[in-house]
């Protein structure tokens, strides 16, 4: 009986870090929210865990129009893609869509804006425009969209925990009861 419970115990350690293999986004480049002063070259997803090859995210304008991005590449758990041209000074979405390592579709967006500064301007603009960008670094803070639907997830693997231990405990107690009509 001991070594039932013990292989049981096994089987159960077996699945259950799958079961919380659960992929999210962890942090951005650029972050949510965050006004860039300067050109970018590239855009990186940093997720979790690993996300599958195939996954990839647009950019639009404000404006709805789709920013191309010429190159994608996945690397583990960093998703970057590479840019074109420099971005205008706009307000910018990226959609993406990437497949975590466990199976489970991911998607959710994040937007940042661009705001370079133009060549001639006078101290006192520039000045007040730093305190607007810290202002806005702030609410960057905040959670990145996609997120709640992370915890839902996560909640449903526990259920899939919860049910592997319940066949577990099932297929034991059959067992004894087995054993005891023998
Ligand atoms: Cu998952």
């Amino acid at each position: 009986m001991k070594k039932i419970i013990l292989s049981a115990f096994a089987l159960f350690l077996l699945f259950s870090p799958q079961a919380f293999a659960h992929t999210y986004l962890d942090s951005t480049t650029p972050a949510d929210g965050e006004v860039l002063t300067t050109d970018i070259q590239s855009i990186e997803l940093n997720y979790s865990g690993k996300i599958e090859e195939g996954s990839f995210f647009t950019l639009e304008s404000s404006a709805g129009n789709e920013i191309p991005v010429s190159s994608f590449t996945v690397d583990s758990g960093v998703l970057k893609g590479q840019l074109d041209a420099p971005l205008k000074n706009d307000t910018y979405t990226v959609k993406w869509n990437s497949i975590s390592q466990d199976g489970h579709p991911l998607s959710g967006n994040f937007s940042f804006t661009v705001n370079k500064a133009e060549a001639e301007q006078t101290d006192e603009v520039k000045t007040e425009e730093k305190t607007d960008v810290v202002d806005i670094e702030q609410q960057a803070k905040q959670p990145i969209v996609g997120e709640e639907e992370t915890d839902d997830s996560k909640s449903s693997s526990s259920l899939i925990v919860a049910g592997v231990i319940l066949v577990v405990l099932i297929a034991i107690s059959t067992f004894v009861l087995w054993k005891r009509k023998k």
